[in-house]
């Protein structure tokens, strides 16, 4: 019976709602964490009336380094062992070129992608290192492997994930710690609409003409990586829908 621990950042909603869902059915213990409270208190009391599993739920904002440190360096004594992190809080704010950008949302979107996964995974990696063991599976996209106009700032910042999770490996090799990076192209979830600030016409008409992925399929993708023998890491994975050849070529029926 599977007892080890997860960490998912950003479970209140798509890709790591889907992934808590995964491994609560692997009978993982997780501890989920995120912005919205009362969602945390759902989804929590879901996993463990349907899977039985125990679940600790961490509310607060990744992006204020006082707060994650404190959170994440006080947690009780038995969710301390934490083997397996899911780097997956993320967001793209606005779509708009370089010159006409709001410089609030280049903020927003580098204070979590990249620098609240650094301050969790900076309170989270001594205790794997000292245990010579741990998975780290960073969420990156399709957005780190190439560039698109309108979207700079959020390439780069998934650009970073990418340097960061090659990083990570090379200095968390001695150690035996496996670093992963799932790189998904579009995945309907409330992405769009957090994208488009509330903006649900916008946000809909992304996935028009096709069927995008979904958090399940992202999820299955994080179970195989932590599934491999001890010997096996996935690197690197990308993952688009089948009518979707790059992060500009999707072929829609409309
Ligand atoms: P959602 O908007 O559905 O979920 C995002 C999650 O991140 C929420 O749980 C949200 O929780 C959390 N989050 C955002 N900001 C913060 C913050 N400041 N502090 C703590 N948690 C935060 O989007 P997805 O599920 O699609 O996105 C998950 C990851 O996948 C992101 O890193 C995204 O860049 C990446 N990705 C998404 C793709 C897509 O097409 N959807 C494709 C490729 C990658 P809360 O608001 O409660 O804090
Ligand atoms: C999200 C997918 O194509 O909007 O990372 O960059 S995309």
């Amino acid at each position: 019976m599977n007892t080890k621990i997860a960490l998912i950042t950003g479970a209140t909603a798509g890709i790591g709602k889907g992934i808590a869902y995964k491994l609560a059915a692997e009978n993982y213990k997780l501890i989920i964490t995120g912005r919205r409270a009362d969602r945390l208190e759902e989804l929590a009391d879901s996993l463990t009336n349907n899977f039985g599993i125990e679940v600790l739920t961490l509310n607060f904002d990744i992006r204020n380094r006082v707060e994650t440190e404190t959170v994440l360096k006080n947690l009780p004594e038995k969710w301390k062992a934490v083997e397996v992190l899911i780097n997956n809080a993320g967001l793209a704010a606005g779509l708009d070129p370089v010159q006409t950008a709001n410089v609030d949302d280049w903020d927003q979107m580098i204070d979590t992608n990249v620098k609240g996964l650094l301050y969790a995974s900076s309170q989270l990696i001594p205790q794997m290192v000292a245990a010579k063991k741990g998975h780290i599976v960073n969420i990156g996209s399709i957005a780190g492997k190439e560039t698109y106009a309108k979207g700079a700032v959020y390439c780069a910042s998934k650009h970073a994930v990418d340097a960061i999770t090659k990083g990570m490996r090379i200095d968390l090799l001695e150690f035996g710690i496996k670093v992963t990076a799932i790189n998904p192209g579009m995945v309907e979830t409330e992405f769009s609409e957090v994208r488009f600030k509330g903006d649900t016409t916008t946000a809909k008409k992304v996935y028009k003409g096709f069927t995008p992925l979904d958090a399940n399929d992202i999820a299955e993708a994080v179970w195989f990586v932590l599934s491999r023998p001890a010997h096996v890491n996935i690197n690197d994975m990308i993952i688009m829908p089948t009518a979707q050849a790059s992060a500009t070529n999707t072929f829609r029926n409309e």
